[in-house]
């Protein structure tokens, strides 16, 4: 039963339970924010790089690179932080290497972080692109597996250590994937000497997504007291008119504190407050989380500040941390999505963290623009397809009202060696690493544990079973998912979802040229589907390359007028299946993105609504009249959006 449809005291003793489950994870990943307490320091910018180009990729670790500064071990050239390294020079081999590269970053620490020893120093990545060892002045402080979550190291005693010294930070990042890495590659070398040189290898992947890599996210520095706030937990319901915050505070660094929680409201006012480590607060006349388009005042957020008060021989501490809270339900139906009791209907896009140079590297000026179009286009959703974004998207998220499904990188599981337990264990705990970093976002309705894996080979059926299992018991308030595009009567894991994800692309994979299939497919698809599973249907992706500029009428594919078509054909289906029980429409994709090179590919995946540069193809104004039209029916449109030229 969804939680929001139970009675109101069962509803607080329902929350009370929840989240009780254990990560294997031992400490949080709260977001670094400033506050009375905690300062935050940027490392963005320019950084020494070196690619270890040696036969074996191994000789920066032979010959410890990380001992010295990396200049003194050889060449080195200028590399942006964040970033993806990939596309910023000239060199072909720097654009497809696989192997060690390294970075190196000289940073000044204020004094008075050095000399009071009361202050935690917290070194942070926000992530690295696949598999990385950090060091501070040559002693190694952490290491970290994956490519799309934060990882940190408190270097405070190493830097006291030796006070005249400057804090030099090595980072190196290993972009090889491998048959139980997330996502799974494996490395070929190809021996035969009359069609190779000498040493010739590939990384073969099984996504259609560049495989950027480095330092894409932002690294800090950032400081607590000794005793801090290391992680929060909030779930929220409501009865009638009032909220409910279940929250789990946990301070690290003393066990005799004192607690101060309160929840202010947007103006700053206190709605309700505690000293209790876990507490259900209550709020009165509570302004719920809406997404964008369904309520006039969307994405209405609280503020959870947390005091932990600590004295010790008579010096008194306090730590201070403000977390957004937005109050708002997630219960899914045999039919329907629904959020705070309503039923919503994805109508929004797949994107992918893509542009030109900087790879995946973060971008402010990219993120902003994406946001701004989705608002143009109208969409309330998207999917983090293929791999977690950076948090600063989810805070935007958070802010502006649009619905996530926050996807985790099991992409292109194809390989049955993959489906092994050293496979499963690393993404069970991918799993931790994603749920601890961003459950409290009231953005994230939906966890997607998967893309597109062969989930018809027989050991999909455990493996499945145990990660969706896992991830309701990390986080039983959200339903689970995992993207398919395997035959309905095959697939192994659709079983243990909630909500069933299909991709597909009828007159275009198959029976390329034929739109006139689409109707007959896409019908018979969700007929077969909710036939045998009664659970609700997303179409999580479709759509058609087209390049733009490239124009042919009748349609032909990859022009414009095709990928127009196409999603004109399927928006038909969906009219009369969104009745009944299709819940979403995500377009495959938000804009071109850069993939391997392939006879199937003109310079990236063209099936984007907007270009890599972001304007519009024909396709988007299609989709920008629908997505309007579609708010109108089913939500309720902000204010604001009756002046057009707020947009
Ligand atoms: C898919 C994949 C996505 C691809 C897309 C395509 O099914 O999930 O990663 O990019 O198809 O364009 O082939």
């Amino acid at each position: 039963m969804a939680a929001s449809r139970r009675p109101g005291l069962l509803r607080v003793l329902w929350l009370l339970t929840v989240f009780a489950a254990v990560f294997s994870l031992d400490s949080g990943m709260l977001y670094p924010r400033e506050s009375s307490s905690r300062e935050v320091k940027e490392l963005s910018g320019l950084w020494d790089f070196r690619a270890d180009k040696s036969p074996s990729r191994n000789q920066g670790f032979n010959e410890a690179w990380y001992k010295r500064r990396l200049s003194e071990t050889g060449p080195v050239i200028d590399m942006p932080v964040p970033s993806s390294y990939n596309d910023v020079t000239q060199d072909p081999a720097l654009r497809d290497f696989i192997g060690w590269v390294w970075y190196e970053r000289e940073v000044v620490v204020p004094s008075r972080w050095i000399m009071d020893a009361g202050t935690r120093i917290v070194l942070r990545v926000g992530s690295a692109h696949y598999h990385s060892v950090m060091w501070v002045n040559g002693v190694q402080v952490t290491v970290h597996k994956g490519g799309h979550l934060p990882f940190e190291a408190e270097i405070g005693s190493l830097l006291r250590a030796d006070p005249s010294k400057s804090c030099r930070i090595t980072v190196a990042v290993n972009n090889t994937l491998t048959l139980d890495t997330l996502p799974p590659g494996t490395i070929q070398h190809l021996n035969d000497p009359t069609k190779y040189p000498n040493g010739f290898f590939v990384q073969n992947v099984y996504f259609d997504f560049f495989n950027y890599a480095g330092i894409h996210r932002p690294v800090l520095l950032y400081t607590t007291p000794k005793a801090y706030v290391d992680d929060i937990t909030v779930v929220t319901d409501f009865t009638d008119n009032t909220g409910l915050v279940k929250y789990q505070v946990s301070v690290k660094g003393s066990s005799s504190f004192t607690l101060k929680v309160t929840l202010m409201d947007k103006s700053g006012h206190c709605v309700a407050a505690s000293s209790k480590p876990s507490e259900v607060l209550k709020v009165v006349d509570v302004m719920l989380w809406w997404p964008y388009l369904m309520h006039e005042s969307p994405a209405y957020l609280y503020s959870l500040e947390v005091h932990v008060l600590t004295s010790d021989m008579g010096t008194t501490s306090e730590d201070v941390y403000s977390l957004p809270v937005g109050i708002r339900t997630v219960s899914v139906t045999s039919s329907q999505f629904l959020i705070n009791n309503k039923p919503f209907y994805f109508h929004g896009v797949n994107k992918h963290e893509d542009a030109d140079i900087r790879g995946k590297g973060f971008d402010w000026p990219l993120i902003v623009k994406d946001f701004n179009l989705l608002k143009w286009l109208g969409a309330n959703s998207f999917r983090t397809s293929h791999y977690p974004y950076a948090e600063e998207i989810l805070q935007m998220c958070d802010r502006h009202g649009i619905v996530v499904i926050d996807e985790c990188p099991g992409v292109g599981i194809k390989d049955i060696r993959s489906y092994g337990n050293t496979s499963l264990t690393h993404h069970l705990f991918v799993m931790d690493e994603l749920i601890r970093r961003d459950k409290n976002h009231p953005s994230v309705v939906m966890w997607s544990v998967a893309n597109e894996p062969a989930s018809e080979m027989p050991p999909a059926e455990y493996y499945f079973k145990t990660l969706i299992k896992h991830t309701k018991t990390l986080d039983p308030t959200r339903p689970v998912t995992y993207v398919t595009d395997s035959n309905y009567a095959r697939d192994k894991g659709a079983p243990f979802v909630d909500v069933i994800c299909v991709n597909s692309y009828f007159s275009w994979y198959h029976d390329a040229g034929h739109m006139e299939v689409i109707p007959i497919q896409l019908n018979t698809q969700f007929e077969n589907w909710y036939g045998k599973y009664h659970k609700p249907i997303i179409q999580s992706e479709y759509g058609a390359d087209a390049v733009p500029g490239i124009h042919s009428d009748p349609p032909m594919m990859f022009t414009e007028e095709y990928q127009k078509a196409v999603l004109q054909s399927y928006h038909n289906v969906f009219d009369q299946k969104r009745k009944q029980y299709v819940i979403g429409e995500l377009i495959w994709n938000f804009a071109d993105f850069m993939t391997a090179q392939g006879i199937t590919r003109v310079v990236g995946n063209k099936k984007g609504i907007f270009s890599r540069q972001r304007q519009p193809k024909s396709a988007a104004f299609i989709l920008k009249e629908r997505y309007w039209r579609l708010a109108n029916e089913t939500g309720r449109l902000p204010i604001w959006t009756k002046y057009p030229c707020s947009l």
